[in-house]
């Protein structure tokens, strides 16, 4: 049975030295304990903060990365980028969707990302024709998730209209459309084939509002409560002006009301973006319980607009964090971009620190554990008895992180971290990275650039 021993952790309560953290055979923590003599136990040379829940992403936008940073004609916007992205996602096959999301894993586990939700809604073969098995490009990222020891969180995407009022979709969309009953038998599927497996949760997402439509909705809802009614379920909501204005049109009412006034929106939901709210449902959707999944690089890139973070905090809403597009890999880009967006626009400091001389960084790691742990709907986010035992251990040799201790240490990583603080991460009590090194990064790598070959040149 593994146990690790730490010099220092960061457990539910606080700092405690000395700790030492006994896991069981399925990869969860038996026992926490402070102040404990290493004895035999596998030593972690540095502090140990829980690993981060990665919320919210999209693999294969991975593998575009930089090739959308050109002006358009007529300027640019969400929607010319989602045209590029649309032309990218036609030429993935299975192969490529693995190869990406394999290299992206490394890259999340090497920066502290221990556990992902992939909002996944590339389901048909390129045209638009059925895969003969419709998990086929669900397999290849749970296969990646597999190879690079990540947590996974599964989230089959239900796609089926191509706008509000059940606007058909494009020809560009037809990858993504399931019909209800070939979904519900995907959910299924999936559900049946990996509920044993404490390292993946399979939950749905309705892509969005502009993508299903209210029965669509209901038809998604009821496929995972057929097989787990606790299950996560994640949605993109109210990410551009134009979306809210098309909901308004369409219902009267702005997307993020709407879907609290006719979905059941609690505590296994996650509202991806929910960027325009106004004050109202600002305060509704915090008093929900359900989380607002933030992605603020993927967000600043695309031009989305600021989440009214102030607001929502006042009102007890409940945060975490995404790398939606995977322009960044690394939590501390989030984080940072959570916190200084609100400097910017206020001329203020200090804005997620809950009081006097509390830690800012420490705030936000605790809303990126807490929130992104409910939304995963995995036991992940804490060092404690029954979670999974997710570690990150900081390299305490690292220049940024010389006579900090305690939050210090999680301000100077969130603030300043930007090059190899990560020293080693344990994800389910075995190692992924030691040294920064994970041992599938050489393989992962030649596999992404030979799938980058085929995708840009038809090699
Ligand atoms: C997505 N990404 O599903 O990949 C979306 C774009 C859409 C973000 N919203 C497509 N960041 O929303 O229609
Ligand atoms: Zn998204």
């Amino acid at each position: 049975m593994p146990r690790f021993h730490a010099p220092a952790a960061l457990l539910p309560d606080g700092w405690a030295s000395d700790v030492l953290v006994e896991v069981d055979a399925g990869g969860s923590i038996l026992s926490v304990a402070r102040d404990a003599a290493a004895g035999a136990a596998e030593r972690l040379h540095g502090p140990v903060l829980p690993g981060i829940p990665d919320l919210h992403s999209h693999a294969f936008q991975r593998a575009m990365a930089g090739l959308a940073e050109r002006g358009g004609p007529a300027g640019d916007s969400f929607w010319s980028w989602r045209d590029l992205m649309y032309r990218f996602v036609d030429r993935l096959g299975p192969r490529e969707v693995e190869a990406i999301a394999a290299q992206l894993h490394v890259e999340l586990l090497r920066h502290g990302y221990t556990s992902v939700a992939e909002f996944h809604y590339v389901h048909n073969d390129r045209g638009g024709a059925s895969y003969e098995e419709e998990t086929t490009l669900c397999d290849a990222i749970c296969a990646a998730a597999g190879a690079s020891g990540i947590g996974l969180t599964l989230l089959p995407v239900a796609y089926r209209r191509g706008g509000f009022g059940g606007k058909p979709t494009s020809g560009a969309q037809a990858r993504f459309v399931l019909d209800a009953d070939r979904y519900a038998r995907l959910v299924e599927t999936l559900s049946r084939r990996h509920c044993a497996d404490a390292q993946l949760r399979i939950g749905v997402a309705p892509h969005s509002l502009r993508a299903v439509d209210p029965a669509d909705l209901a038809a998604t809802l009821a496929a995972i409560d057929a097989v787990d009614a606790k299950a996560p379920v994640h949605i993109h909501v109210a990410e551009t002006r134009r979306e809210v204005e098309d909901c308004v049109a369409w219902s009267g009412a702005r997307p993020v009301a709407w879907l609290l006034d006719n979905a059941p929106v609690g505590e296994r939901w996650c509202l991806v973006h929910a960027t325009h709210m106004d004050a109202d449902e600002t305060r509704r959707l915090a008093a929900s319980g359900a989380v607002a999944g933030i992605c603020p690089t993927t967000e600043a890139n695309l031009g989305d607009g600021f989440f009214p973070a102030g607001a929502f905090a006042a009102a007890g809403g409940r945060i975490g964090f995404g790398s939606d597009s995977n322009v960044s890999t690394s939590p501390v880009e989030e984080l940072r971009w959570y916190e200084y967006g609100q400097r910017l626009a206020s001329g203020q400091r200090n804005l997620s620190a809950p009081g006097s001389d509390a830690s800012t960084g420490m705030a936000l790691l605790r809303a990126a554990l807490d929130g992104g742990a409910q939304a995963m709907g995995r036991p992940v986010g804490a060092i404690a008895p029954g979670f999974r035992a997710d570690l990150v251990v900081l390299d305490h040799d690292h220049p940024i992180l010389a006579e900090r201790a305690g939050d210090a240490l999680v301000d100077a990583w969130i603030f300043s971290g930007n090059d190899r603080v990560v020293r080693d991460v344990v994800v389910g009590g075995q190692w992924v990275v030691r040294e920064g090194h994970h041992a599938h990064e050489e393989q992962a790598r030649a596999d992404f650039a030979r799938a980058l070959r085929r995708l840009m040149r038809g090699e």
